[in-house]
């Protein structure tokens, strides 16, 4: 397994609709392992391919809050079927975002329909965490952030402030 670099906004990669996968074999396993192993030392609870640069409909996730209880999903071509009307609030972060949280309203449970590690077709309704969760992967893999539920004002901020931290970054030599 191999830790991969993630994308930092802006950057055009991130707003790019990815596009779904033809078949689930050992070579995307070993893309949704390196993918789980990134998405753990960032750390995070999420990961869509497309910050790490590939444009595959592809989601890793592990809400699980005990180092040792890891109980990671693995999503290939996950389609929301069901949005509840309610809504919820939660803090949320993106590491293609480093630094920068805001509270985002969003239905508050969700069903998808996608396929597993191992190829077979599945389902699950979500709520909580893993909702909010899963609603903001998928929307990595339509090209949309989540400031982009924010103002105008706050998002150029955020963007103006990425913006300093890669050049700041870029000028570390190592
Ligand atoms: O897309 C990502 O970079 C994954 C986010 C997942 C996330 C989605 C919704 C709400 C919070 C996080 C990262 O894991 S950001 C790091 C993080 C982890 C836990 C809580 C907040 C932020
Ligand atoms: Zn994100």
């Amino acid at each position: 397994m191999s830790k991969k670099q993630i994308i930092i906004e802006p950057d055009p990669i991130l707003r790019k609709k990815s596009f779904d996968l033809e078949k689930v074999d050992d070579e995307l396993r070993k893309l949704m392992d390196d993918m789980l192993e990134t998405m753990y030392a960032a750390p995070g609870i999420g990961l869509a391919a497309v910050q790490i640069g590939i444009l595959k409909r592809l989601i890793v996730i592990d809400i699980s809050k005990e180092e040792n209880k890891k109980n990671p999903l693995f999503l290939v071509n996950p389609k929301i079927k069901y949005k509840s009307e309610n809504t919820s609030l939660y803090e949320e972060g993106c590491l293609s975002l480093p630094g920068h949280f805001a509270e985002i309203e969003r239905p508050a449970e969700c069903h998808i329909d996608y396929i597993d590690y191992k190829g077979k077709k599945k389902s699950l309704k979500a709520d909580g965490l893993l909702a909010t969760c899963i609603q903001h992967e998928i929307d990595h893999l339509d090209g949309v952030l989540f400031i982009d539920y924010l103002s105008k004002l706050k998002k150029e901020m955020i963007i103006k402030k990425l913006i300093k931290h890669k050049k700041e970054t870029s000028k570390i030599i190592l």
